[in-house]
This record gives structure tokens, C-alpha cells and sequence, in this order.
């Protein structure tokens, strides 16, 4: 079947700690043109406007930095992503960093609000902090905790003020949908940088984690094979592939690399697998970060990856 791809660029960084992810689409644009690929000439593509100009200013609060701007964007992500599955299109989001994927989601169930939407999220990190818990205020590590309507009260850390807890809860509610998710539609490959508060709710709610380890033991086929099974009882997939999942000797390029992390082929094998799969209606690639990196490297694994991807679609 062949499908009409989408691309919606979405070149933000407000909710990373390090400056450069929004530079991350357009790095990825430039390894096409170095591999000659014309790719980003036959889709499509839209850009969603970013509120990068907050990085110069000092509101909001410690534990959810510039969580004004990060619920805008999540809100025009939304739209964007809801506009495109109702043109019956793709969506293939490059985004700066991973906290508009909580945008995405929402997007998803706004197009379809009776589907039952399962997410595989492929990056070291479990991404499921609130403001109550967050070690950083870095809002990357959040989307996970938006989509499931999670605030970990029983782990909180952090004391916020009366304004952060109402933007909060307007991130968890964009488009009036709370949970947006379960932790039972819920699949995490590669994570392996988590604090405290996020490892007990893994635990607690027995959320589903293939480690780097297990996934080159058993290989990547066997893994596929059971997170789609595990997922069987979703209507749809929504595949989520932060950068910082791969190897930091794969590339340097991204926020925060972390050891033990996939090989580029690993990866790109898994998400071409992941997404011949008919459920899967949107896919995502985050985090590259070109100010980090030398020659571009990361940029052109994550293209690599996603024209295998996308390649994938023509190979049913
Ligand atoms: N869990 C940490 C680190 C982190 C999460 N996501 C990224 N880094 N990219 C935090 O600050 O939330
Ligand atoms: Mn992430
Ligand atoms: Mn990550």
C-alpha cells in the first residue's frame, strides 16, 4: 500500500537543557543533500512555528522550565498531526526536543478518539517525569507523564506554585482527553537512564521495557514480534525514536547520549520492521542536536533510519 507521507517539522527546543535541538530538522535536511537523496523534494512538508524566543527569558518555574511555551507548542503539534490524519496522510514529525511528542499523541487521539492508541518509545530515557519529580525542569522528560496523565504524587520532590500546577494540568488535557494512554499500551525499548520516581512507576504499573541487551540477544525480529503482541489490543501504533537511544559511539550528537545504547543498524532495522506494521499511523524521530556532534553524523544516522523507515512502507 503505498501512503501519502507528511512531513511536520517542529523546530523546537524549549523543553531541553542544552542548546541546539532545534537546529536538529534542518541538520537532517542537510545529510539528505550530502547523501543526494531526494527525499525531502517528493514528500510534502509543514512547518509548526516554535517559541524559541522564551530561551532568552527567565519565567516559569524551576521544576517545568518555560511550560508556558512547551503547552503552546504541544497544542499547535496537535493540530498539525490531527489536520494530516484527517487528510487521510501520514505523519512523519521531526521534531527538536522529545516533549512535543506529548503534541503528537494528543493529535492522534483528536483524529481518532475512540481508538485505543498503543506507544513504542524507543530512547534511553522512560520520559516520565511530572513537575513533582523532575531532577532537572527540563520538560523533555515529561511527554510520557502528559499522555498518561501522570503527576507521581507519591514521589514528589519538588514544590510548585499555584501557576505551574494549572499549565500542568492544561498539558495533560489538551484536547480534553485524560489519559491519552495506559501504561498497559505502553512499550519502552532501550531505556536505561531513569531516576528513582519514574523507576517506581515503571514497576508498579509493570510497564513493558526491552533493554539494549535483551533486544541483541534475541535480536531485533524477536522483539518486534512481541512488542506488536503485547500491543495487539490497540487499534493504532504511534512509534516514538529519540536519537539519544543509539550508542553515543554512533554519534555525540544529541542532548544527553547515554552508554549501551542501540547500533545504528539496530535501530534502523527495528523501526523499519516496527512500521510495516498497518497499525502504526505516525512516526516520530527526536533529539538530534548538531552543535554537540562532528560531521553531522547524527544527522545522517537519523536519516539513514528514516529512509529505511519510510522505504519500509513501499516493501509491504
Ligand atoms: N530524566 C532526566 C534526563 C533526561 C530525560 N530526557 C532527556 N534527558 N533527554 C530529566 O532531566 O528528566
Ligand atoms: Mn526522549
Ligand atoms: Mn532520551
Amino acid at each position: 500500500m503505498t501512503k501519502t507521507l507528511k512531513i511536520i517539522e517542529v523546530k523546537s527546543e524549549i523543553g531541553a537543557g542544552t542548546r541546539g535541538a532545534s537546529l536538529g530538522v534542518d541538520a537532517i535536511r542537510i545529510a539528505a543533500l550530502d547523501f543526494g537523496s531526494r527525499f525531502f523534494k517528493k514528500h510534502k512538508s509543514v512547518e509548526v512555528p516554535n517559541e524559541n524566543h522564551l530561551l532568552l527569558e527567565t519565567t516559569g518555574s524551576p521544576y517545568a522550565k518555560r511550560i508556558s511555551g512547551i503547552l503552546t507548542m504541544v497544542e499547535r503539534v496537535s493540530d498539525e498531526v490531527r489536520a494530516t490524519l484527517d487528510r487521510q496522510e501520514f505523519p512523519v514529525v521531526l521534531a527538536g526536543d522529545h516533549s512535543t511528542a506529548a503534541g503528537t499523541i494528543a493529535g492522534i487521539k483528536a483524529a481518532y478518539p475512540k481508538s485505543k492508541l498503543g506507544v513504542i518509545w524507543i530512547d534511553a530515557h522512560a520520559d516520565l517525569h511530572s513537575p513533582y519529580t523532575t531532577p532537572s525542569g527540563n520538560m523533555h522528560g515529561m511527554p510520557l507523564a502528559m499522555a498518561l496523565d501522570e503527576d507521581n504524587m507519591d514521589a514528589r520532590v519538588n514544590k510548585l506554585d499555584q501557576e505551574t500546577i494549572n499549565y500542568w494540568y492544561q498539558l495533560k488535557n489538551v484536547g480534553k482527553i485524560a489519559p491519552k494512554i495506559n501504561y498497559r499500551d505502553l512499550v519502552l525499548i532501550s531505556a536505561r537512564d531513569m531516576e528513582k520516581p519514574e523507576e517506581s512507576l515503571l514497576k508498579r504499573n509493570k510497564v513493558k521495557i526491552f533493554t539494549t541487551a535483551e533486544l541483541r540477544k534475541r535480536g531485533v525480529e524477536r522483539i518486534v514480534i512481541e512488542t506488536l503482541k503485547y500491543l495487539d489490543h490497540c487499534d493504532l501504533i504511534y512509534v516514538s525514536f529519540d536519537v539519544d537511544s543509539l550508542d553515543p559511539t554512533a554519534s555525540r550528537g544529541t542532548g544527553t547520549p547515554v552508554a549501551q545504547g542501540l547500533t545504528e543498524r539496530e535501530a534502523g532495522n527495528l523501526m523499519s520492521r516496527l512500521i510495516t506494521n498497518q497499525k502504526v499511523c505516525c512516526f516520530e524521530i527526536v533529539e538530534v542536536n548538531p552543535t554537540l556532534d562532528r560531521e553531522n553524523q547524527m544527522a545522517e544516522h537519523a536519516f539513514e533510519i528514516l529512509i529505511k523507515a519510510t522505504n519500509a512502507f513501499r516493501n509491504e
